[in-house]
């Protein structure tokens, strides 16, 4: 196409005049793109009459165009003269010469072509002058459409610089003062002097054909220079600085280029000014209200920053007139009330009533401050009519933590409603500018963005870039020139935008939430703004920022500056908005009055995530029973079958997979169950009672231990892959089960957002080797943790975590279980009531259920307790890794029958229970070490006098059981058993749980590994000496004689 241009049309400029009469045809294109396809006006074509080439004119160079196609296609598919042409015009042949006619052709070759050419070019070198300075002013728009930002006036301060650079690029014609006639002059002579374009000042008002790359003409196909730079200035240099020329699409491109560049795109219809000013006054006096009624409080205002409302109202707006019915938001504290008010519409008096000190909270548990509470809220969209569903996801202070889970969420609600692209439910993140660039987890909820079991189809980010962070400048907070440079790994488009220019910020969040709806990709706004006062209300930021403060102390607010440009323009009088403002003052004040009369504090009038008809009415659940959770024989077979076999056909597996099917076929046949096979029948059941599973984690399709192979690949065709558990009944609900990306805070909190949509589903996060979930410990310590007791809801989120000490080395071994068990909020020196019901009500009241099951057959009852308990906690499973193969690690279908539950304790069973007065020595303890001990005890013959019992349910602690084993064993000696390090796993935890079962009656002694740094050694011998070591200790009879 560049050839072309330069062969075909052999440009040069015009006059203003010419030009006027060559408007090119304007041919739109239609491009197709998923779903739909768009039409874009106008796309120039190439066809202005060259007066250089007779025979080139406007309906002739269609067909020339096409001719060169083919030629460049292939030369001999023209006629020899077009040949001939094309390759004198290639070659550089000046107009009138490239063509000759096909009698002198006779004898045409190359190499007569070469010499003519050589003359043509000398003697007539304005031609090249003329390409080169078409060339030059393409140069130019492309040097406005990715650079134009750097110079855009995006600070309202007008004292810093977006991208912290006040370097101006060396290939625009501008300055800070654009549009000064003698400084672009200036700026132009430099350019000129630099050679950079070749330009001069007496090209300014020659006309240059616009490239099919900008829209700037609007309906002109050529301009003149003087004109093309103003047109960029105003497109690229202004308000709004946009960062997009990183996209490798060339329609998402154009589409972009079209929203900013085609002249006039920024006009306000009066009703749109007038709305715009009405929220401006909310949010504004909002802000205002607050301060004047609790100055000393800490709100996190969001004075400088005002326009976010009026922002994120129209993202609604505009999404909610797309389709979009459900809308979930995530946002850090600036300015959360302010959201919480005016844009999710909470009742004002209930947001006064949290800053009343001396108000009672009516619900268990810690609260939370006032504004890190989330919100729901259904409405009427009042500029679309449309109802809309509106929530804010509650969240810690850890800043940008909630980001996957607002996109878990915002997945789960697709998933349960079946919109497939989107359309219906979004997601809008709020971001701090510090914490946009600093935080990695904005990078990692990035990645999920587009893979198919991750992607919300498009978020729009939005960032409150006050431009400092706390105390910090920009400048010591990030190395990249912007806070958004984050979004360009995925392509995201990204708006920056001057806050103090509502207009300019409500276009840009228009075109934000058009991108979104159209091509269903992230997108990021920011709004460059500042921070009138300090952090928070209390904080003197004078201390650190002297002169951005001294600046800001005389900044007129936006409001005003708006309100001003709205009267003088005659939008509205200024008798209007006053009315406004009182209008405004005098809801908040009503609500003020009436929040007087609120006596107590619902945090649940503060839920994200209401479960309609899950629980009572009162928020109760509807019964603290549990039902059996074993399964009939008949189903247990069914399944068993479904895990042992390829439910399609022609679906070739391979070798080594047939034979794990074939040998699990074996155990089904056998009434058995391994791991894997427990894991399937606890799935597979709950799928065919309606329950949606979903699996996500590292590798957890083919399971990291190869154990799994839920996903069976066809080995002939690629990509191809069938799952069987979704082949189990025809009314079954749906199985998902994804491998993730690599991250674990991105993806952990993606799954407790999901899991936070439904209480009918079971979501399970696997990490890949247990210690790795500490870099998710943040969603761990701040959301799963504490959730319920910060902001009442629950959640039912299962954390899979394989766990055990196998010589493995430091990692990999250890999940870190005492660090689950310290946070775990039952009291170690108070026994509970020991009745019938402990075992739900200890349920009931825990923060999350610790467990560590020894069997595949238990793992299958505590995976069906999860759902059929009628309230949700959390489930921290260590899982095993060498006990997926132990032979001995297997169950019998009797342990998963009708009437069978999940066991808190496993009681000895064998010989030692027999005569249970003789046993010396009771053992506690749990998971895969109960085997090695069993062992040990049957190389020592020690069965009769050692007995051991497991605790598989280390928290709740069952109490009730412990007793009782206790009891039955009262001539035994008391010892923990574990394999990790004294001041690790489990001892600390259980030792004074034991004590206080047995009223401190006996000590309560310790087999396990010395206290130590690491989780584990990373000498395969010295483990199996540490090992060997402790196993002495747990059957020597005597080994704490010298404690006692
Ligand atoms: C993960 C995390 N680290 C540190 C903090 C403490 N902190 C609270 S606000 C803040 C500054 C945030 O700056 P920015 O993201 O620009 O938002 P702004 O407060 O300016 O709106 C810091 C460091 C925090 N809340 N979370």
């Amino acid at each position: 196409m560049h050839r072309l241009r330069t062969c075909a049309a052999r440009l040069r400029p015009l006059t203003a005049s010419q030009a006027a009469q060559t408007v090119g045809q304007q041919r739109p294109i239609t491009v197709a793109s998923t779903g739909s396809t768009r039409t874009f006006q106008p796309i120039r074509c190439y066809s202005a009459p060259v007066a250089s080439e007779p025979f080139l004119n406007g309906t002739s160079s269609n067909y020339v165009e096409e001719m060169y196609y083919a030629w460049l296609e292939n030369p001999k598919s023209v006629h020899k003269s077009w040949d001939v042409f094309f390759r004198n015009a290639n070659a550089g042949a000046p107009p009138g010469a490239a063509y000759q006619s096909p009698l002198g052709l006779s004898a045409a070759s190359s190499s007569l072509v070469a010499p003519q050419l050589s003359s043509l070019v000398g003697a007539q070198p304005n031609v090249e002058k003329l390409v080169e300075d078409h060339l030059a002013v393409q140069s130019l728009i492309r040097a406005y459409q990715i650079r134009g930002h750097h110079v855009a006036q995006l600070d309202p301060l007008g004292i810093m610089d977006a991208d912290l650079d006040s370097h101006v690029p060396t290939d625009i014609i501008t300055s800070s003062d654009k549009l000064d006639l003698a400084v672009f002059k200036e700026r132009l002579r430099v350019l000129t002097v630099g050679g950079f374009y070749g330009l001069d000042e007496s090209d300014l008002d020659k006309v240059f054909r616009l490239p099919t790359t900008t829209f700037i003409g609007g309906s002109e196909t050529a301009l003149p220079l003087k004109e093309i730079i103003r047109r960029l200035e105003m497109s690229y240099c202004q308000h709004i600085g946009v960062e997009f020329m990183f996209i490798n699409d060339l329609e998402q491109c154009q589409w972009i280029r079209q929203k900013f560049e085609t002249p006039g795109v920024m006009q306000f219809t009066l009703e749109e000014k007038r709305t715009l000013l009405a929220r401006m006054v909310r949010s504004t006096r909002f802000e205002e209200f607050l301060q004047k009624k609790w100055s000393a409080e800490k709100r996190f205002g969001l004075e400088g920053c005002e326009s976010l409302i009026p922002a994120l109202k129209t993202i609604i707006d505009k999404s909610s007139e797309n389709g979009v019915e459900n809308v979930i938001m995530g946002m850090p504290h600036r300015g959360r009330l302010n959201v919480l008010a005016n844009v999710i519409r909470k009742e004002l008096e209930q947001i006064f009533c949290q800053f009343d000190s001396k108000l009672e909270a009516a619900d268990e548990g810690s609260g939370d401050v006032k504004y890190h509470l989330g919100m729901y809220h259904r409405r009427i969209n009042r500029v679309t009519d449309r109802n809309i569903t509106l929530s804010l996801m509650a969240n810690p202070s850890h800043l940008e933590a909630v980001d996957p889970v607002v996109q878990g969420k915002t997945k789960a609600e697709q998933f349960y409603c079946g919109d497939n692209d989107g359309n219906r439910v979004m997601s809008i993140l709020l971001h701090g500018d510090a914490a946009f660039a600093g935080q990695g987890i904005v990078y990692e909820t990035f990645h999920l963005s587009d893979l198919p079991s991750y992607t919300t189809h498009g978020t729009v980010h939005v960032v409150a870039n006050n431009q400092i962070g706390f105390t910090t400048d920009p400048r010591m907070a990030r190395s990249s020139p912007y806070p958004t440079d984050v979004a360009r790994v995925v392509n995201a488009p990204i708006f920056h935008v001057n806050a103090d220019d509502p207009e300019a910020v409500i276009y840009v969040c228009k075109v934000a939430a058009e991108w979104r709806a159209t091509f269903h990709k992230d997108v990021v706004v920011d709004l460059v703004s500042y921070r009138r006062m300090g952090h928070n209300e209390m904080d003197e930021p004078m201390f650190t920022q002297p002169l951005m403060y001294k600046q800001i102390k005389k900044q007129k607010p936006v409001l005003q500056k708006y309100a001003e440009k709205l009267i003088a323009e005659g939008a509205v009088s200024r008798q209007e908005y006053e009315e406004e403002i009182a209008k405004y003052d005098k809801i908040c004040e009503e609500a003020y009055a009436r929040s007087k009369d609120e006596k107590i504090l619902h945090i649940k009038h503060w839920l994200d995530s209401p479960w309609p008809g899950f629980f009572t009415l009162d928020g109760q659940p509807k019964s603290l029973t549990c039902p059996s959770t074993g399964l009939t024989e008949e189903n247990l077979n069914h399944i068993g079958q479904m895990a042992s076999s390829v439910p399609v056909e022609d679906f070739t597996i391979h070798g080594g997979l047939s034979r794990i099917l074939k040998s699990r076929g074996q155990m089904v046949q056998n009434r058995t169950v391994d791991w894997a096979l427990g894991e399937y029948m606890a799935f597979g059941s709950l799928l065919q009672e309606g329950i949606h599973i979903r699996l996500s984690g590292q590798d957890v399709e083919r399971g990291t231990f190869s154990h799994r192979h839920h996903v069976l690949h066809d080995q002939n065709v690629d990509k191809r892959i069938c799952i069987p558990m979704n082949h189990l009944s025809p009314d079954q609900a749906p199985y998902t089960v994804c491998n993730s990306s690599l991250s674990e805070y991105g993806v952990l909190g993606f799954e407790l957002g999901f899991a936070m949509a439904s209480p009918n589903a079971l979501i399970l996060w696997e990490a890949q080797f247990g210690d790795f979930h500490n870099t998710a410990q943040c969603i761990i310590d701040q959301f799963i943790c504490p959730g319920q007791a910060k902001w009442v809801r629950q959640n039912g989120i299962v954390l899979l975590l394989p766990h055990g000490m196998e010589g493995m080395g430091p990692e990999h071994s250890s999940a870190r279980p005492e660090r689950f068990l310290q946070m775990c909020n039952d009291d170690p020196d108070v026994l509970p009531n020991l009745t019938d019901d402990i075992a739900v009500r200890q349920l009931y009241d825990c923060n999350w259920i610790v467990v560590n099951c020894s069997s595949p057959g238990n793992y299958f009852h505590v995976l069906r307790r999860q759902i059929l308990l009628p309230f949700r906690k959390p489930l921290i499973v260590f899982t095993p890794k060498s006990l997926l193969r132990h032979p001995e690690a297997r169950s019998s279908f009797d342990e998963m029958l009708p009437g069978t539950h999940f066991q808190r304790l496993i009681p000895e069973a064998g010989s030692a229970s027999e005569r249970p007065e003789e046993v010396k020595r009771l053992i506690f303890c749990t998971g895969k070490v109960y085997y090695e001990l069993t062992k040990e005890r049957k190389n020592r013959g020690m069965e009769g006098n050692v007995a051991i019992a497991r605790i598989e349910q280390l928290s709740p602690f069952p109490f009730d059981q412990v007793k009782a084993e206790s009891e039955r064993f009262a001539n035994a000696d008391l010892v923990w058993c574990q394999e990790e390090h004294k001041n690790q796993g489990y001892y600390d935890y259980v030792k004074p749980r034991i004590r206080t079962t047995i009223q401190r009656a006996k000590p309560v002694w310790y087999a396990g590994r010395d206290p130590a740094a690491a989780p584990a050694t990373g000498n395969k011998k010295a483990h199996l000496m540490e090992l060997q070591r402790f196993m002495d200790t747990a059957f020597t009879l005597d080994a704490f004689k010298d404690q006692q």
